[in-house]
């Protein structure tokens, strides 16, 4: 039960009317995340014209009748969203729309995260932590922390976690078995078509997911290329990107944070690179992290690569450079 006498913890979401948010506020509001007994203020974030369908998607917050939900600010000022915030998930950017370059996102999102990295390191709690989903999610996460140097560079993530779901789902078909029994996986590099999804270090139950599934040819082609393109092939079904799948992997990127992974596996986020796996320093690269309970992580270091691992992180590893060199002119 709630615990009203608890203070609560303020959590920030940005693009609040969009439909990644329309599948994530509703669960954090519920409890899910930071438990049942945990009031929660949700701080929505929304450009002015949105500001209307934001006015919307309150009233249903509050037909929920959530215990746990404590407030909602609903505003369109970045320093009133990210006041108090102890998270702050970034989700609120423009959407990859179908044949849309990922240049032509870094170009009109890169100069958003700017000012958002100023605001919350002016405004946010001590405790604050930030999760960036919206794309292109690493080179935002990269900009943003740029613009917060007082916020230490452990508290910043960009979403991988969407891939690693998918990426375990498809194991799990292959192989023929539940999802739960895949762990180990992890989403190296980019959230883009060049990350790489390296079945090679997963397991499922407990065995060398490859020994299991016993077919290389499939899972150098077929399966890493599903991975990669499973947003793309998502778009074409369904008219639009993924937002409920989008949603449950920050909610799980969040309760990997904040619960710590199972002894032995490790959750896939991106996080500010200190050079691990000879990555350049200070790019937000996706990496095996365990987690601990008390908040502290680590990328999980002695994970093997072939020569085949090697090259495809090595592509993944240019297009961050790349891409970092195209919005130089929006890092400080
Ligand atoms: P929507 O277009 O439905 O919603 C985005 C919302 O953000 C809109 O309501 C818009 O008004 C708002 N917004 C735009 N600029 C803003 C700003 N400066 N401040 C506050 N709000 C702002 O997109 P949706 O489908 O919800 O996707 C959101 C983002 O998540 C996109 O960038 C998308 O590419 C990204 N995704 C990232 C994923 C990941 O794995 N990292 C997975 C899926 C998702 O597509």
């Amino acid at each position: 039960m709630v615990d009203v006498a608890r203070n609560p913890v303020h959590v920030t979401v940005t693009g609040a009317a969009g439909q990644v948010s329309y599948a994530l506020l509703f669960r954090i509001a519920s409890g899910q995340v930071f438990g049942p007994d945990q009031p929660v203020v949700l701080r929505l974030l929304e450009i002015e014209p949105a500001m209307k369908a934001l006015e919307g998607v309150a009233m249903e917050l509050d037909d929920c009748a959530f215990p746990t939900l404590a407030g909602l600010v609903l505003t369109s000022n970045q320093q009133e969203a990210f006041d108090s915030a102890s998270w702050a998930l970034l989700v609120g950017a423009m959407p990859r729309k179908e044949g849309m370059e990922r240049g032509d996102l870094l170009s009109a999102n890169g100069g958003l995260f700017g000012p958002m990295g100023e605001a919350i390191q002016k405004n946010a709690a001590s405790d604050i932590r930030v999760l960036v989903v919206g794309n292109p999610c690493n080179t935002n996460a990269l900009i943003a922390s740029g613009h917060a140097p007082d916020i230490p560079a452990d508290r910043w993530f960009a979403m991988t976690r969407l891939d690693e779901n998918r990426a375990k789902s498809q194991l799990a078909k292959k192989a023929g078995v539940p999802v739960a029994e895949v762990s180990n996986l992890a989403i190296w590099g980019n959230h883009s078509a060049t990350q790489y999804p390296d079945a090679y270090n997963a397991r499922i139950g407990g065995r060398r997911a490859t020994d299991v599934i016993g077919d290389e040819e499939w899972v150098n082609g077929e399966f890493i290329s599903a991975v990669q393109k499973r947003g793309a092939a998502i778009i074409s079904a369904r008219g639009l990107s993924s937002a409920a799948s989008a949603a449950s992997a920050a909610i799980d990127s969040v309760k990997s944070v904040l619960d710590g992974t199972p002894e032995g596996d490790w959750t896939s986020l991106a996080v500010i690179s200190k050079g691990e796996y000879g990555v350049p320093e200070g790019l937000v690269f996706g990496y095996p992290v365990a987690t601990k309970a008390d908040g502290t992580w680590s990328v999980v270091e002695g994970v093997e690569h072939s020569d085949f691992a090697r090259e495809k992180i090595s592509k993944t590893t240019d297009e961050l450079l790349q891409e970092r060199d195209l919005v130089k002119h929006l890092l400080p």
